[in-house]
């Protein structure tokens, strides 16, 4: 086998400047604005991200870790895989746990990285030849969102959907997701392993996604960045507080930006103009966390049954094995 450094695109032309665009557009026109937290992550958002994962309140990349420390050879059983497709796999660090029990349990030959980020693509696979020099390392550019079917069709393979980013999605898009999922492994076969954060107490969570120090308003805040970047927008980033809260009803996280003033906005790359009340809440992102009964239903729902399920000790996360 052999380890290529190209990445297969499958991003339109411009497609990143066009959504944004698209994204901002609509978000910041309604009457109760949003934007989609897949802007988050620039080179400095990433970097941020990182931060978070390290942060002591930030429980979900530990305990993920710490279940695929334990489990990783039990959810290899389950499922024998030669392909391990990786959704939004951005820094690919916890893929080894996960590449050495599937070689462990059976013949895997490939892992394909998928995120739309060229940069976390180049850097994850470069480091990963490093260490499986045997693997055929393939990075493709893709939004997971809608391009799941331009995803390799043959073999047996696992789609791993690490980290509690399906938490992202809104239940509908969810369900879009699943029934993507379901579609690529229709034929050929193969599993979906899930990461999802599950419900805790408001003690647990708020302080996840509002730390002590500040790493998490500082990766709020910078989606403005990037909005300033992109779009030559003039937001003063600092005028806008972090705030976090926990959706009882829905329950899901939600970030937001508040607006300590009142403000009028120029965005001339989407061609708009928005302002602000003070204490106007911008919402940047939703982090749902699950009950492990609704992950099953949710999966079922799309034709997905639940092959195994693995949380942690503590009940914070679950890794969920699904098959069509
Ligand atoms: C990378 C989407 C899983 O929702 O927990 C971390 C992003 N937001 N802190 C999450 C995030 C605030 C993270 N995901």
């Amino acid at each position: 086998s052999q380890t290529s450094p190209e990445i297969v695109h499958h991003l339109p032309p411009h497609y990143l400047e066009r959504t944004l665009r698209e994204d901002v557009r609509a978000g910041l026109t309604k009457a109760a604005k949003t934007l989609p937290p897949k802007w988050f992550y620039d080179q400095r958002g990433s970097y941020l991200f990182e931060k978070i994962t390290q942060l002591p309140e930030y429980f979900p990349t530990r305990t993920e870790r710490r279940i695929l420390e334990d489990h990783a050879g039990e959810i290899a059983t389950a499922s024998p895989t030669e392909m391990l497709i990786e959704l939004g796999s951005g820094s690919s660090r916890k893929t080894p746990l996960l590449l050495d029990a599937l070689k462990a349990a059976g013949d895997l030959r490939s892992y394909v990285a998928v995120d739309v980020s060229d940069t976390a693509l180049i850097e994850a696979n470069t480091e990963l030849s490093k260490i499986y020099p045997d693997l055929d390392l393939r990075a493709v550019a893709a939004d997971f969102e809608s391009q799941l079917h331009l995803l390799p069709k043959d073999g047996h393979r696992m789609v791993a959907f690490l980290g509690g980013t399906i938490g992202n999605l809104e239940p509908d898009a969810r369900e879009q997701f699943f029934l993507q999922v379901r579609e690529l492994l229709r034929q050929g076969g193969g599993s979906l392993l899930l990461g999802t954060g599950l419900v805790q107490p408001p003690e647990i969570l708020i302080p996840a996604y509002d730390d002590a120090s500040g790493v998490t308003a500082d990766f709020n805040r910078n989606v403005l960045r990037v909005l300033n970047a992109e779009l030559g927008a003039d937001f003063d980033v600092e005028a806008f507080e972090h705030v976090a809260v926990w959706n009882e009803g829905e329950e899901w996280i939600e970030m937001r930006l508040r607006a300590t003033r009142a403000m009028r906005v120029r965005l001339p790359g989407a061609e708009l103009d928005v302002s602000f009340d003070q204490g106007e809440e911008l919402r940047t992102e939703v982090s749902a966390k699950f009950r492990p009964e609704r992950i099953a239903a949710e999966l079922e729902a799309a034709n997905l049954r639940v092959a195994g399920q693995w949380t942690d000790p503590e009940g914070r996360y679950a890794m969920t094995l699904a098959e069509p």
